[in-house]
């Protein structure tokens, strides 16, 4: 059984984590955690690019041994560098990874000094004060960590939803060759996009369940089956996603459909809809006695309950019934509406392709604008760029700008917010742009006053005109840094400057709460990919579904405009 991408760069990302823990060398770790990011954003499955005959090594940060690692992977084999790691280091001891405060490091110390190798022994160590023998570990930490262990950090991790998703897609076309079934649907949370998925929902549509119940259970990636009934069964996949399969007659599908999309809240608001009309609404159907009025499309049954159809973005009991009811639900943007990009790297700093080829790349998916906005000189690491480099990219834009038809490269920063909330570039430089993007990327953990504050000081210079991943938080990785979002979105509507919906499947910042809000306090918003390579261009769609869930319509963004408008939408001064 080959691993799908995802499961391939979660093994690597693995084999960093114990390869950290055990204290190899950080380049070596590195190169590892960077494999795994490349064959996560690749546009093919690792296994058919190996199958088409293609060499891994010639992607990029991947020579020959990390080739032949996920090769090994990517055909299903087992690596023997990890488990001979895993051997030596208890699989507690990775679980451990999960609780704020511990690093690989660590968990190295505690491993060594108190033999700490599991949730238990961490809980007990941290209780009896052991934990402050260990150097490196005051009380400080020890709070952070008994915090960490209260609320739950050690429970199975929520998968992020293009990860769940890449399992999902190859799993429901195996499902959709069982014999005599009808239409197979994915629900729950992942149909409603948010951002994290606890597990899958499968509802299916078959006369008879059984055929399709074998066919589910035998999927090749199962780790194991959990529950198998009739018409219901869980799995847990190898990569540790569980799927939960419903299979119903075709009368009920829609109303199963309904019921396992959820959300739970949502769910019950219809049915307490339903009652209030003397009606029963369950997952088979909705009934008046035993009656079946509507079940076989969600469309049949929210118009039986006198509702226009409400997409699944926004079953979130967060005033969507009401709206449906009023015949107001707003015209969500779709992935469609979308022109151009406004947040795209080159390898002039840390993105992985040409301004040429990311231009080509957007151009082919059917892009009519996209902004070069590289890092700033701040960022060493990501070789950013002073005044005199960028102003040779301006010119090279402007260059390849003449070479293209029915496509423009907009030229732009993303220009770094320093501690104070300066920018990281003078106006002279800034104001021969076409746009500025302007982000935190350091110092993080200001009090939310100072923070707040700096970022509405780096809004004040007119010539910024994007405000790109307002929060900072890493899906799993890194909370939000503090900021006072009300404030900072009633700043940024007086001074007409946009905040991003960032793509990044790991970031999706605004998020659906926070575009919800955009919407109310009326900031414009643009939805950008944040792509370092080709294929990460293709993330917009997961920026749209952060939109989506927040309500917003086409009108409130502005990279759905046309170039000239948007020129016009962008102009600060
Ligand atoms: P997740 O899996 O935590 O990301 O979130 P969901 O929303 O996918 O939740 P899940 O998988 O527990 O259930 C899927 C949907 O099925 C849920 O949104 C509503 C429906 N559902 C499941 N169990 C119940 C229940 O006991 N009562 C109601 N009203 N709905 C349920
Ligand atoms: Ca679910
Ligand atoms: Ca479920």
């Amino acid at each position: 059984m080959p691993l799908v991408n995802a499961e391939i760069a979660a093994e690597l990302d693995k084999l960093a984590d114990l390869l950290d823990i055990e204290g190899a060398n950080p380049f070596r770790v590195r190169a590892y955690r960077r494999a795994a990011r490349v064959v996560q954003g690749l546009p093919r499955a690792a296994a058919d690019m190996l199958a088409a005959g293609e060499d891994l090594d010639a992607l990029p940060g991947i020579g020959p041994d990390l080739a032949g690692k996920i090769a090994i992977l990517a055909r299903g084999g087992e690596l023997p560098l990890l488990t001979e790691l895993e051997r030596a280091l208890p699989p507690g001891t990775v679980a451990l990874l999960a609780v704020p405060g511990l690093g690989p490091k660590r968990v190295h110390a505690l491993h060594t000094a108190l033999g700490i190798d599991s949730p238990e022994t961490l809980a007990a160590a941290a209780r009896s004060g052991a934990l402050r023998t260990v150097p490196g570990f005051g009380p400080g930490l020890e709070r952070t960590i008994l915090r960490g262990l209260a609320e739950g950090a050690l429970q199975r991790p929520r998968a992020r939803l293009d990860l769940a998703e890449q399992v999902a897609t190859p799993l429901l076309a195996w499902l959709r060759g069982a014999p005599g079934i009808g239409q197979a649907e994915l629900a729950g949370s992942l149909r409603r996009r948010q951002e994290t998925i606890g597990d899958l929902d499968i509802v299916a549509e078959a006369a008879v369940a059984g055929p399709v119940m074998d066919r589910f259970v035998a999927y090749a990636d199962v780790a194991r089956v959990i529950e198998r009934g009739p018409t219901r069964a869980t799995i847990r996949l190898r990569g540790g996603l569980q799927v939960d399969l419903r299979v119903v007659p075709a009368a009920s599908f829609g109303a199963a459909l309904c019921y396992f999309t959820g959300s739970r809240a949502h769910s019950i608001a219809l049915r307490r809809r339903a009652l209030a009309r003397g009606l029963k609404l369950n997952e088979y159907g909705l009934f008046s006695g035993h009656r079946r009025l509507a079940g076989r499309t969600e469309a049949e049954l929210y118009g039986a309950l006198g509702l226009t159809c409400i997409p699944p973005e926004l079953r979130e009991a967060g005033g969507e019934i009401e709206a449906a009811a009023a015949g107001a639900l707003p015209r969500l943007v779709t992935l469609a509406d979308l022109r151009g990009d406004l947040h795209v790297h080159t390898d002039a700093t840390d993105g992985r392709a040409s301004l040429a080829a990311m231009a080509a790349a957007a151009q082919a998916l059917g892009h009519a604008y996209i902004a070069v906005t590289d890092h700033s000189r701040s960022l060493g690491m990501a070789h950013g760029l002073d005044p005199e480099r960028l102003a040779r990219q301006i010119a090279a834009i402007a260059a390849l700008n003449a070479t293209l038809r029915d496509f423009t490269v907009l030229a732009g920063t993303e220009v770094d917010i320093l501690e104070d909330g300066r920018l990281d570039l003078p106006d002279d430089i800034l104001s021969r742009l076409d746009l500025v993007v302007a982000a935190i990327h350091s110092h993080f953990d200001l009090p939310p006053q100072r923070q707040t504050e700096r970022v509405l000081r780096a809004m004040d210079n007119r010539l910024v005109t994007i405000l790109a991943h307002p929060t900072g938080r890493m899906i799993g990785r890194r909370p939000g840094h503090a900021l006072d979002m009300e404030r900072l979105m009633r700043a940024a509507r007086e001074r007409n400057c946009c905040l991003e919906v960032n793509a990044q499947p790991e970031r999706l910042d605004l998020n659906g709460a926070h575009c919800r809000l955009a919407k109310e306090i009326g900031v414009k918003l643009a939805i950008s990919t944040d792509a370092h390579s080709p294929a990460e261009l293709g993330w917009l769609r997961y920026g749209v579904d952060q939109a989506r869930r927040g309500w917003i319509t086409a009108t409130e963004v502005v990279n759905t405009l046309p170039l000239p408008a948007l020129r016009a939408a962008l102009r600060r001064g």
